[in-house]
């Protein structure tokens, strides 16, 4: 199925409504520790009127229960959203997801081809060898920072 941004915004803002609410009942007992790691952050350069780009990264949880990135944010650029890429037909389509989930005792890889964190409104061009900054805010209301390196990667999008 086709599916263009529009059908994705009403069902993930009800989403992350409901699930801040369920999240904020049980965020004393649940959650005291950061289970979730990250490694291998890196994003694609972006060279002068570029105005998009895309994080990838690997994230592991080491704790028992499921956890989920649910937004994220970047001084490099105006908006951060959670992507994914999908063969539809003989089409790549990228899309908006309200969450990127990252399995109990496992890891989600973010990858150019799949899942990743899309960045719109670049501030400024990303050289290769620049570091920058990302958070991404989980489920459970820890957040996560951590460095970017800037590297090329020629011919695949994002
Ligand atoms: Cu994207």
């Amino acid at each position: 199925m086709t599916c263009s941004a529009n059908c994705f915004a009403r069902p993930a803002l009800l989403a992350t409504v409901l699930f801040t609410a369920l999240a904020g009942a049980v965020s004393s007992a649940a959650a005291q520790t950061a289970t979730v790691t990250a490694k291998d952050v890196w994003v694609r350069e972006a060279p002068a009127g570029r105005p998009t780009t895309a994080v990838f990264l690997v994230l592991t949880n080491s704790g028992t229960t499921a956890r989920h990135v649910v937004s994220g944010a970047t001084a490099a650029a105006d908006t951060l959203e959670l992507h994914e890429m999908k063969r539809d037909g003989n089409m790549m389509q990228m899309s908006p997801v309200s969450r990127i989930t990252v399995p109990a005792g496992g890891d989600v890889t973010l990858r150019p081809g799949g899942l990743h964190l899309m960045l719109f409104g670049l501030r400024k061009p990303l050289v290769a060898g620049d570091t920058i900054r990302v958070s991404l805010t989980l489920d459970d209301g820890t957040k996560l920072e951590v460095p970017a390196e800037v590297r090329a990667m020629m011919g695949r999008m994002p």
